[in-house]
């Protein structure tokens, strides 16, 4: 299969892609538009990039808002009470099918590489086993990395440190963390050289829910960072939302951010979710309850954006659409310039695929998979303003999803 008349990123002209089988076997310029062959697609100058990623989401707990009562503060600490509630009632089936909803949602705007979170603070380990299942059912949508997440905590949930052992010999790829939820500031930085142990023990990668408040008091990512650094795993380890940035004083984050750079971590905000989330205990001015985003790319860090709830007792919103983060994350961040604009898919593709780790699984280039989109516009900053979308999702060489754009009739 070849698709024709395909605008590539950061590039001047038309391309042609020819795909054999299940890998990318050349990509050539065109000298000018063509007429596409029969089986093959017409990107019709437009973009083609590497599939959407989804660095952050949690499967297990999507499509569970209001069950059994609905989150009526909207902060986090009300979300993982109402969850509690929720987790009680899971069973084996009631997850797969759940999850399997999601990511076809996911499928339909474009996603084929995926993180997720499962709770793991639960003596049956029910929602990990289910998910398990899933992460095979379904290698023909997605690449999917399941990380080992205690939501009551590590140190502070009984048996915790077991369950995270146990998580990973069953097979998660990541282990995970949450060392702010801890019932004391030592508890968090312990649990942080025990998540780390295990991941350096078992060869895991590692993505921490780090600092996911509006305390300014709460500084695991040092910590986070500073394990990392020394042990020489930052490529490996992700600091997920580290949302207390965003209430830090600059002259520790001037401080931080040389340790940061030093590390090598990568970084996920969750734009939508934070906005819902954080600023709670705020009346005004209210704070946005973001990470530094934009100060993280300046500096030349890696951070890309995530969606992290689809209705479920931290945000009852969601349909899949990462680009609807991207914009909504690109407004939050103050990154409306141009420059920021006209490179803003790097916030859910290459900068997520580093995120994930995915080495040459992932890209547009020869010899690689042959996984590919085309989009609804020929740049970034067009596909921002016109609200577009992924048309067609192409996987091991096969078309896995198509979209009819909606069509307008004048007068
Ligand atoms: N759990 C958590 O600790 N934080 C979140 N944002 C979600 C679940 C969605
Ligand atoms: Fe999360």
């Amino acid at each position: 299969m070849n698709i024709v008349n395909a605008r590539l990123r950061g590039r001047e002209g038309l391309f042609q892609i020819a795909l054999d089988g299940s890998q990318i076997a050349a990509i050539t310029a065109q000298s000018a538009e063509v007429s596409a062959s029969e089986g093959d697609l017409d990107a019709a100058n437009n973009l083609v990039v590497a599939p959407f990623v989804e660095p952050h989401i949690h499967l297990d707990a999507t499509l569970t808002a209001g069950e059994p009562n609905w989150n009526m503060s909207g902060t986090l600490f009300e979300g993982i009470e109402r969850w509690a509630e929720r987790k009680a009632l899971v069973t084996h089936e009631d997850t797969k099918t759940r999850a399997k909803k999601t990511i076809d949602m996911l499928v339909d705007h474009g996603i084929q590489h995926v993180r997720t979170h499962v709770d793991v603070t639960d003596p049956t380990l029910a929602a990990l086993k289910a998910m398990l299942e899933v992460r095979e059912e379904t290698r023909h949508l997605i690449d999917l990395q399941i990380v080992a997440f205690p939501q009551e905590g590590i140190e502070s949930y009984a048996g915790g440190r077991a369950l995270m052992e146990q998580a990973v010999e069953l097979g998660a790829d990541v282990v995970g963390g949450i060392p702010h939820f801890e019932n004391t500031r030592d508890q968090g930085v312990s649990s942080i050289k025990f998540l780390m142990d295990l991941a350096e023990r078992t060869g895991c990668l590692v993505d921490v829910h780090c600092d996911e408040t509006d305390d300014p008091q709460s500084r695991f990512l040092e910590v986070l960072a500073e394990e990392a650094r020394v042990r020489g795993m930052g490529a490996r380890v992700t600091a997920s939302h580290t949302v207390a940035m965003g209430s830090y004083d600059n002259a520790y984050c001037s401080k931080l951010f040389r340790l940061l750079k030093m590390s090598g971590i990568n970084f996920v905000s969750c734009p939508t979710e934070s906005i819902h989330l954080q600023g709670r205990f705020d009346s005004y001015p209210k704070r946005r309850g973001l990470t530094r985003v934009a100060e993280i790319d300046h500096a030349g860090m890696n951070v890309c954006f995530g969606q992290d709830s689809i209705v479920d007792p931290w945000y009852p919103l969601g349909n899949g659409n990462i680009l609807r983060i991207l914009e909504a994350g690109l407004h939050i961040c103050h990154m409306l310039g141009y420059e920021d604009l006209k490179r803003s898919l790097d916030l859910i593709t290459d900068n997520s695929a580093r995120t994930l780790h995915l080495g040459e699984r992932y890209g547009l280039e020869v010899g690689r998979p042959a996984n590919l989109l085309i989009l609804s516009a020929p740049d970034d900053y067009e596909m921002i303003r016109t609200q577009g979308h992924a048309l067609v999702s192409v996987r091991h060489g096969e078309v896995l999803m198509r979209r009819t754009p909606a069509s307008v009739q004048r007068g």
